[in-house]
């Protein structure tokens, strides 16, 4: 890959220097293994005109990915939303289900599209996943099951979760879109709970372009999922139940085949990348980097700071505008949270969620993956820890140049 090429001065952007980086630094760049192998997969498939529909390279996704999870059923499917919806169908959640607010949208949409209302449940702010403790008051009579997402990678608590679920006979599924590769209490998520769906888009830690899964190690929620992607065929001619298309197709398996292969070596630079920032962030007032835990496997895909303002002097907006200003394009994952979005806000929430606003308002994801380099990192953390340092002129340059920009807008 080529080198960025960086350069910037001595004093911030937004207090008047030159950016940092001269290119976009992003957040989401994709993850991708050898480039050849990944060539002859697509002349290989070329070759066999077998483009889509349960092809060879999406059998044997599915089951390289089910060894890789020490899960019994692996479907691959078209995208992480379907995978979602299809999960949520074959899995019988009906009426409400019970699931964090603290995520990215897609995962209340494919419960909403399903007709299934999403009911929020705050999250533990030490582990940014839906409380356990707080699942309980939402339950009605309405409650089909709970969906926890495992926010960052870092597992849900799964067994607190599967003792309410056990007590008041409710299904229990998880996103686990961020959580390729990583454990749980030792074990690999995916057999968790019902069913798990992950997602295998470009920007996740493992991607097959667009994609995504269900694993399961439920025999039958397995089938129904199988039939399910495929418009409810059972065999030729012969549809048993409702469906959908989420079948995934033949070059993105070839891609997943491919990235699976260096999924060692991007664990490891993600590592190395987190690493880094503990080091490089390490001091900075109020901004505290989100660990992964001890003795658990961890994709590290994600680098995200929670910045806390009384001990910063900056917020956590004014930290992305000084990163924006040097090219840095950090994301404000989950703002502002599902339940203030369209049609959720619409309707009453069953209990406030406090911990959900308050970390709303504090996180910001920044960039890492395969193609940020060891001096990105180094020089990001700079950026921000010189951002801390210049606080009380840094607040008033963010100011005026958002008060120039209304002045600007239409
Ligand atoms: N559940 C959870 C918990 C999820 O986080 C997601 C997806 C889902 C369910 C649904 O799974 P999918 O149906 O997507 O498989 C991005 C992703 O689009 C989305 O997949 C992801 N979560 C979410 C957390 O992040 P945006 O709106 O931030 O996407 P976008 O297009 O702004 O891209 C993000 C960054 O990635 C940009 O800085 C540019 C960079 N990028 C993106 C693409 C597509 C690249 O460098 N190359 C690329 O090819 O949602």
């Amino acid at each position: 890959m080529a080198e960025r090429t960086s350069r910037g001065s001595s004093r911030l952007a937004v207090l008047g220097g030159s950016p940092a980086f001269a290119e976009a630094l992003h957040v989401g760049r994709p993850n991708i293994g050898d480039r050849a192998r990944f060539a002859k997969r697509i002349e290989v498939m070329l070759d066999r005109l077998w483009l889509t529909n349960n092809g060879a390279y999406v059998r044997e996704l599915e089951s390289r990915i089910a060894r890789v999870l020490e899960v019994q059923h692996c479907i691959a499917i078209s995208n992480g939303t379907t995978a979602l919806q299809i999960m949520a169908t074959a899995c019988g959640l009906s009426g409400e289900v019970i699931m964090p607010s603290f995520t990215f949208v897609a995962t209340a949409h494919a419960l909403e599209w399903q007709g299934v209302t999403p009911v929020f449940c705050d999250i533990d702010p030490a582990t940014h996943n839906i409380d356990p403790s707080k699942v309980e008051e939402l339950i009605t009579n309405e409650t089909s099951a709970i969906l926890g997402v495992h926010v960052w990678g870092r597992a849900c608590e799964v067994e607190a979760l599967e003792r309410v679920a056990l007590r008041y006979g409710l299904r229990l599924c998880f996103d686990a879109a961020h959580a390729f590769a990583c454990s749980a209490a030792g074990r690999m998520i995916g057999g968790g709970g019902d069913a798990e769906a992950f997602s295998f888009h470009a920007t996740k830690f493992f991607n097959t372009f667009e994609g995504g899964a269900i694993t399961t190690n439920d025999d039958e929620v397995a089938t129904r999922c199988r039939r399910m992607r495929d418009f409810g065929f059972a065999g030729a001619d012969r549809v048993e139940s409702l469906g959908i298309n989420g079948k995934m197709n033949e070059a993105s398996a070839a891609m997943g085949l491919t990235n699976l292969e260096a999924l060692q070596s991007f664990i490891d630079t993600n590592a190395r990348n987190h690493s880094l920032y503990r080091s490089g962030l390490e001091g900075i007032p109020g901004v505290a980097l989100v660990r992964y835990p001890q003795g658990e496997r961890s994709n590290f895909q994600y680098v995200v700071v929670e910045v806390d303002e009384r001990a910063s002097d900056l917020s956590r907006d004014e930290l992305q505008a000084v990163l924006s200003a040097e090219n840095v394009l950090a994301r404000r994952y989950f703002f502002p949270g599902c339940h203030t979005m369209p049609p959720y806000r619409e309707r009453a929430l069953r209990a406030p969620l406090p911990e959900t606003e308050r970390l709303t308002g504090r996180t910001l994801a920044l960039p890492t993956g395969t193609a940020v380099t060891e001096a990105d990192v180094v020089r990001v953390c700079a950026i921000v820890r010189r951002a801390v340092a210049d606080a009380a002129a840094v607040k008033v340059a963010v100011a005026a140049s958002t008060a120039g920009d209304a002045a600007v807008a239409p």
